[in-house]
């Protein structure tokens, strides 16, 4: 927490009052600079030139209408955001969701977190964040690609390989994306193939970018366990959400000899004691788009279907919240502390409450915050860049071996700043002081912009 002596505070009043209301960029921002007193102590240099207030201001925000016509010949009106956060390290780079709940607030908390956490991945990435608060559930194939292509129609003046490169999120994957490129072709002209990530194999897209948050967050998980002298095997899981982050954490942790016992999504969660069948998870959300209820109507009475409680309290001993933000919240963690768990790692961006991560580290279970466990996501986009700017294609091998380093490196990064810094164990400060050391020095490199 911060004191009032600090230097730091009244800057985040300041951020309070100009953002009214926007409280999941303030609980973002309240995380971040909770963390930086010790460096800003160490290093002075650093908050110099406004650097702080200019870090928490972003570069750009664009607002803009999305008209597009549903199957009944009705007219819907949207809203669209794109933040430009900071592009000090590279272009600004990160996804786009299209969810009910999304506002000004939570793009702009998004793109404040990807901000440091593709500094931790040290790819040339800026940070930004997108979407609109179009809700895709229950719409047809043909009302996506409407959306989509009206979405992409203000976007594509907004964005480039070397300006801002988006990508997927909540509710936006592989399809999506392909109808956003191809509108981005058909308007510009250009088969610009850097301009947005996680494409298809067909259009540009990286082997193992699907796969890439999940698998590098059970790496990322695995090295943090082995600090405690923990493996993986044997070790009872949950794992909230069903998709894409969700699916494919479950899919590495059951290879790695993990028992994934629950999973979720926003209308209830599934428990099976015989260990989750992924590929019946993946068919029921990604072939049939359909709700997380049927894996129990499918198994029968061996599975629990449960609408009116909290996934956490069914007992384990990992646990990845993969659905969204502030989804587990201080009781949940007091039961999850009580039924005896060792270890947390955020797939999600941000989806502890403060008061659960306090609770967390109270109790000494292991912690890690999403900047660093989720980066195998944006990491895996950058090296899609990289093979768009080369017009090469890596195996799939070659490519997750890439994303194996990276998260290996992101949790000794982590890890070690967090021991410099005299916090050991301490994830939270490691990933915000690592990233934000990166961010500054490019920064103060670039003068006052
Ligand atoms: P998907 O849209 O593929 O899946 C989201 C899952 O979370 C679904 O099961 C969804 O359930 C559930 N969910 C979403 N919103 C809510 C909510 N308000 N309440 C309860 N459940 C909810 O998204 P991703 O898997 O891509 O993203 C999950 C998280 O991971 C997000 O925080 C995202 O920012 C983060 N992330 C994603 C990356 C990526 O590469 N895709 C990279 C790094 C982080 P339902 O279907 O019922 O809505
Ligand atoms: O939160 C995230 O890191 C993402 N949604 C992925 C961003 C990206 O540009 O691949």
């Amino acid at each position: 927490m911060l004191n009032n002596k600090n230097k730091l505070t009244p800057i985040l009043n300041q951020i309070m009052q100009r953002n009214v209301g926007e409280k999941e960029f303030h609980q973002a921002v309240h995380e971040v600079l909770g963390s930086l007193s010790p460096v800003i102590t160490r290093h002075p240099e650093y908050a110099d030139d406004a650097l702080i207030e200019r870090l928490c201001e972003p570069e750009r925000q664009i607002i803009f209408r999305i008209p597009w016509i549903d199957d009944n010949g009705q007219v819907c009106v949207n809203r669209g955001f794109r933040v430009q956060f900071n592009s000090a390290l590279g272009p600004c780079k990160g996804g786009l969701r299209f969810h009910p709940s999304v506002n000004l607030g939570i793009i702009k908390f998004l793109g404040f977190e990807q901000i440091f956490k593709n500094a931790l991945t040290g790819m040339p990435l800026g940070g930004g964040k997108g979407g609109a608060d179009f809700d895709p559930r229950g719409r047809s194939a043909r009302e996506i690609m409407r959306f989509c292509q009206s979405f992409m129609s203000e976007l594509h003046r907004h964005i480039g390989e070397y300006t801002d490169v988006p990508a997927g999120d909540i509710g936006v994957g592989g399809r999506e994306i392909g109808y956003m490129f191809g509108q981005f072709k058909r308007l510009t002209n250009r088969y610009e193939t850097g301009v947005i990530t996680g494409k298809d194999l067909l259009h540009g897209g990286s082997h193992a970018r699907t796969e890439a948050t999940g698998y590098g967050a059970v790496y990322f998980f695995e090295r943090m366990l082995a600090t405690r002298g923990h493996s993986l095997e044997g070790q009872r899981a949950i794992v909230s959400g069903s998709g894409n982050v969700a699916i494919y954490t479950i899919q590495k942790l059951i290879s790695l000899g993990v028992k994934v016992i629950a999973c979720s999504d926003s209308n209830g969660f599934i428990v099976d004691e015989a260990g989750i069948d992924i590929d019946l998870v993946r068919k029921i959300k990604e072939q049939h788009r359909s709700r997380i209820s049927e894996y129990a109507k499918l198994k029968g009475s061996s599975v629990k279907y449960v609408a009116d409680r909290s996934i956490w309290d069914v007992p384990c001993t990992i646990a990845i919240p993969s659905a969204t933000q502030n989804e587990l919240t201080d009781d949940d963690a007091r039961t999850l502390v009580k039924n005896g768990l060792i270890a947390l790692g955020e797939g999600a961006n941000m989806p502890c409450t403060p008061e659960a991560v306090h609770i967390f580290q109270e109790a000494g279970v292991l912690f890690a915050p999403g900047k660093a466990v989720n980066a195998g996501g944006v990491a895996t986009s950058a090296l899609e860049m990289q093979q768009n700017a080369s017009r090469e294609r890596w195996t799939f091998e070659e490519t997750e071996n890439n994303l194996s380093k990276i998260m290996h490196n992101i949790h000794d990064l982590c890890y070690e700043t967090a021991e410099k810094y005299d916090m050991p164990g301490n994830y939270i400060s490691g990933a915000n002081i690592a990233g934000f050391i990166r961010v500054a020095e490019a920064m103060q490199a670039l003068g006052v912009v």
